[in-house]
């Protein structure tokens, strides 16, 4: 056991569900878990529930990986290594496949923990933290455990507020005026507003405190329970709010915000509109998610590459990028960039443009190309010529193009272009 006196964070751990497909980000999660999609240039989108907890003074990590883990494991061995087993130190990761018997996976989210059990026994913890590794934002949860242990809740789960006709995607509570939950509904048809500001609803962001023995205690139960999903929001917060004692913690209250002012940043980026959105939205003046933060640092695996470089081509056009993000390794040939995005080692060439587009790692594009709105998967090499963003018909023939007018192009999509032509 870690001494009583011990920091709150030293006698707590992370753990951290991984294994969702997140199916509305369509292609870009064709081959790998959400979790592991690119986000903001050089990060993934775990990095942020991973580095938050590093923030707030976690060392003990554990990450249930399941759908297309490859990508995900894999960055997370590169780039999650800092941790040191003689410090009393750990990241597993803890594939389904290799924790329970024959070739099942892992039922729910609270069927991910119980598989675990002796794992987490092992840290020798008393409060386990229950991320989600789907969402861009910066939380101290130190702030969140620490009213964990002074309001003595059975559960604490982090919410916010969300428009009520978006809160059908969430679990929803009643809270009194203490912030005691009196009723949770998981994905509610009609999600009930908030007294006195009915047009929002109280949202789980599926974030849960509990105490390691309770947590323990109910998981072993739920494990015989024939008629439970073993799901944290369908089966779990909902009996402790019928037979304990669950705390909502407000979000704005452990937020790490760059001033005062600034408004709390939380984006679910589940959809490729929303993707698109929240990356493009990193080129505005002045974000509202700040990367820049030394206080807060975003941790992530980083290939070591050289600087990126524009270049002016030998007919002297301008290798240029305004208002956009682009990141080491990159070459701008002769290409004009505005507002967007650009991930390592992305090569451009001459005559083409991009504007509002996300160039995902490794992208190369030819010469001629136009892009507009696009997102662009790892690796895609967008041939001479290809015009995007114009034509919103011509596109759909061979391209993904949302509701939001956005192009999301992959290798498969490439292909049959290529073949056609
Ligand atoms: P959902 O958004 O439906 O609801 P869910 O599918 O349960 O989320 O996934 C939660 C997290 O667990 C994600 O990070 C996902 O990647 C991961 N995951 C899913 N299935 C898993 C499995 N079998 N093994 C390991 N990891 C798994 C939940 C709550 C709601 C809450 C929202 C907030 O149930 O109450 O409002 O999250 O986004
Ligand atoms: P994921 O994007 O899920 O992590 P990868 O990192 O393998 O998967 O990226 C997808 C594609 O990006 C690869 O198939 C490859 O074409 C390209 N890519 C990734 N890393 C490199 C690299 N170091 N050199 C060249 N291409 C790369």
């Amino acid at each position: 056991m870690a001494r009583p006196n011990a920091r709150l964070s030293s006698r707590s751990m992370a753990f951290v569900l991984a294994g969702g497909r997140g199916s509305r980000l369509k292609e870009l999660t064709d081959n790998r878990a959400k979790p592991a999609v690119y986000f903001g240039g050089k990060t993934r989108i775990i990095d942020f529930a991973l580095s938050n907890a590093l923030n707030s003074g976690i060392r003990k990590m554990a990450i249930a990986t399941q759908y297309k883990a490859h990508s995900l494991i894999r960055h997370c061995q590169r780039g999650w290594n800092f941790f040191r087993a003689e410090r009393n130190e750990y990241l597993d990761i803890l594939p389904a496949s290799q924790r329970v018997a024959e070739d099942k996976w892992y039922i729910g989210t609270a069927d991910a923990v119980a598989q675990n059990i002796d794992i987490v026994d092992s840290y020798g913890i008393e409060y386990i933290l229950i991320l989600a590794g789907d969402h861009i934002y910066k939380m101290d949860y130190e702030v969140m455990i620490q009213e964990h242990v002074d309001t003595n809740a059975d559960v604490t789960v982090g919410c916010l507020t969300v428009p009520r006709e978006e809160a059908t995607a969430f679990g929803v509570m009643d809270v009194d005026e203490d912030l005691r939950i009196t009723s949770f509904l998981e994905k509610p048809a009609d999600p009930p507003g908030i007294p006195g500001d009915p047009d929002h609803a109280l949202a789980s962001m599926g974030i849960y405190v509990f105490k390691w023995s309770y947590l323990r205690e109910l998981l072993l139960h739920d494990a015989d329970d024939g008629d439970s999903k073993h799901d944290f929001g369908g089966d779990i917060i909902p009996y402790i709010v019928r037979n304990g004692r669950a705390q909502a913690h407000r979000y704005t209250d452990s937020c790490v915000k760059q001033s005062a002012d600034t408004p709390a940043y939380w984006r679910d980026v589940g959809t490729v509109d929303a993707y698109w959105k929240a990356n493009i939205d990193l080129t505005n003046f002045t974000p509202d998610l700040d990367l820049w933060d030394k206080n807060w640092p975003i941790w992530t695996y980083s290939e070591s590459v050289p600087p990126a470089k524009f270049i002016h081509d030998e007919e002297n056009r301008r290798g240029s990028a305004v208002s956009s993000l682009v990141s080491g390794g990159c070459i701008i040939s002769g290409t004009e960039v505005r507002n967007s995005l650009l991930f390592t080692q992305v090569h451009t060439n001459s005559y083409s443009a991009l504007d509002h587009s996300v160039l995902l790692p490794y992208v190369n594009v030819a010469r001629h190309a136009r892009l507009t709105k696009a997102v662009v998967d790892a690796g895609v090499q967008i041939p001479e010529g290809l015009v995007v963003g114009e034509d919103p018909e011509e596109d759909a023939k061979w391209f993904r193009v949302t509701d939001g007018g956005v192009t999301l192009i992959t290798h498969d999509m490439i292909d049959r272009w290529n073949a056609a032509q």
